[in-house]
């Protein structure tokens, strides 16, 4: 399998740092949607990081669905999300965060960085900001509550995702995210970059290679 696009998406980093978890080996091709537009075309004509080339040449979107796949794909012995209900549905909903959280950084980036300076909408750019603070609050009232250590052994994908999540916002919007505000989160995060896993992925323009 191979993984397209950059680790500065957390869509991009959540599949290669799960990848590796479930025990899927993949190659990755670091290409930027906006630099390598082209190049990304070729393999992908959305233009959607993360795609992922399958072992048959079929060419999956989306973080949620790939990791849809790589957890049929892995040995049963190994899954990110737990089997029973209650965890499960509880896990779903700590993603959900996670990935509002995402979703939302990505769009204030955008509205910075692509928006020219005269069309910003601040109503808009007030509205999201304010979402993504909602998503944060729930997701540190979650991880104060927990005491297990993180190990490569027990994280699972709500782990995972809002590890990712909180390293992309302080990288790309660190006024909006203080470590005094979510210290869970800040605790969270140094424990979870730590992992080997993470440490193959790091965020930024670099390609995973595997150990
Ligand atoms: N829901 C998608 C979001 C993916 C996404 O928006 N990726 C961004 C990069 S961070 C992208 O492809 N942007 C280019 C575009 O949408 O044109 C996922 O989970 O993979």
């Amino acid at each position: 399998m191979q993984l397209i696009g950059m680790l500065d998406s957390p869509y991009v980093r959540r599949v290669a740092i799960s990848l590796q978890l479930l025990g899927l080996p993949f190659t990755h091709e670091s290409v930027s949607v906006f630099r390598g537009f082209d190049r990304f075309r070729s393999i992908n004509p959305v233009v959607k990081a993360p795609s992922l080339i399958c072992e048959d040449g079929s060419v999956l979107m989306d973080s949620i669905l790939i990791l849809e796949y790589a957890e049929a794909h892995a040995d049963k012995t190994r899954s990110l999300v737990p089997a029973d209900l209650p965890g499960l549905r509880h896990s779903l909903y700590l993603i959900g965060l996670a990935m509002a959280a995402n979703e939302k950084s990505v769009q204030i980036v955008y509205e910075q960085k692509l928006r020219p300076a005269d069309k910003l909408h601040q109503p808009w750019l007030s509205r999201i900001t304010g979402q993504l603070s909602a998503a944060y609050d729930a997701l540190e009232v979650e991880f104060a509550k927990r005491r297990e250590t993180v190990t490569s052994e027990n994280i699972d994908q709500a782990t995972v995702s809002t590890a990712v999540a909180w390293n992309f916002t302080r990288e790309m919007l660190p006024e909006l995210v203080s470590e005094q505000t979510y210290p869970a989160l800040a605790a969270l995060s140094k424990v979870a970059e730590a992992l080997p896993e993470f440490k193959a992925a790091p965020f930024g323009d670099g390609t995973y290679v595997s150990r």
